[in-house]
């Protein structure tokens, strides 16, 4: 049984569904079912950002469907993103001011073990270094330099340094004003003008294919264990050396698995200042369903921000131990991406404006 806390309208023939009234989207599946013998058994989740998890999302599903862990589906999850040209995730993104594409990403498993890298250059899949990281070091973070000579050293192939024929577009563009005004909801599909880079990318690539963003990915497998992952390039035409929210543990990421798995994405200053996703784990830890969770921590970055709320975005995704999803949004625009055995779903978060 699949419960939607709110009435939903099925939309258009991308299998969107939009969830009505603003005030609730949390999708939620019962944790606990029976199996045949009578025994307990956990139903696998998958929950990811923006239009871009819905692909992500296959692939962690198939890990999860057949019994695999949740830490394999979330870094198979967002490997399928970081293998595609998009403004923001991968080799193929938006790069630095300097011309550069410079990664960042991170994972988490259920037992608090974590990993990260940061402004790493030239290395395809920065997840899997992630994990790499986590699994093989005594360490949970390593940046630029340092990173990229571990993934060599872990066998990794150094890739070359050209940027995509997109982002050589867009950076061209954007070297014209060589200005920083964000724009948000850039990862959406259709929220923004074409052609518009002033701060993240295109909306479309040259070849007219949608773009996307930062993919963040939750999962709660069949064991009843939670992780996640989150892998981008981070605002586009940053500094050079600039590092977002998406690797440090705590403000992009956090998984407890004792309550729940969280992951963020937007204006990643805005979410370290408040520690964003591990403050939205403690509010589930007091009871607070992942929606209501995410809202409070939403309504922080508010609060904090005043008037400039207005000119950023900041969104967050999480799952909690019984299997409920939820997300939530600083402005309209975000929507994420929910798997279970019922099938794929793009869902609009609710949002404060
Ligand atoms: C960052 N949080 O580097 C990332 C960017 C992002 O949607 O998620 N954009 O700040």
């Amino acid at each position: 049984m699949i419960v939607i806390t709110t009435a939903m309208k099925a939309l258009n023939r991308r299998g969107f569904i939009q969830l009505s009234g603003m005030g609730l989207t949390s999708f939620t599946i019962p944790g606990f079912i029976k199996n045949t013998t009578g025994a307990s058994s956990i139903m696998p989740i998958v929950a990811s950002t923006w239009d871009a998890g819905i692909n992500a999302n296959v692939a962690a599903w198939k890990v999860l469907s057949s019994g695999g862990t949740a830490l394999d589906a979330v870094e198979q999850g967002v490997m399928v993103t970081e293998n595609e040209i998009s403004c923001c995730v991968g080799l193929g993104a938006n790069p630095d001011r300097d011309g550069h594409v410079t990664l960042d990403a991170s994972i988490m498993d259920h037992q608090y073990n974590c990993g990260s890298v940061a402004f790493l250059e030239r290395i395809k899949h920065p997840i899997s270094v992630a994990r790499k990281v986590m699994e093989k070091t005594p360490h949970v973070m390593l940046v630029g330099e340092g990173a990229q000579q571990f993934a060599l050293s872990e066998g990794f192939s150094l890739e070359v340094p050209t940027l995509s024929p997109s982002a050589e577009k867009s950076y061209k563009e954007w070297l014209k004003k060589s200005t920083y005004k964000p724009i948000y909801n850039t990862e959406r599909q259709s929220a923004i003008p074409q052609n518009d880079v002033a701060f993240n990318a295109p909306h479309h690539l040259s070849n007219g294919d949608y773009n996307h963003d930062t993919i963040g990915m939750v999962a709660l497998d069949s064991h009843g264990n939670l992780s996640g992952s989150c892998t981008t390039s981070g605002a586009g035409f940053k500094m050079r050396g600039r590092i977002g929210d998406s690797p440090i543990i705590g403000a992009g990421l956090y998984v407890d698995n004792e309550v729940g798995a969280v992951v963020a994405t937007g204006q990643g200053e805005d979410v370290i200042r408040v520690a964003g996703a591990s403050a939205v784990v403690e509010w589930m830890r007091q009871g607070k369903s992942p929606e209501q969770a995410c809202k409070l921590v939403i309504e922080k970055i508010r609060r904090i921000k005043k008037e400039k709320a207005a000119d950023i975005q900041v969104c967050f995704v999480a799952i909690n131990k019984n299997g409920v999803a939820g997300a939530y949004a600083l402005h309209k625009g975000f929507n994420f991406a929910v798997h279970t055995d019922k099938g794929n779903q793009l869902l609009e978060a609710a949002f404060l404006d």
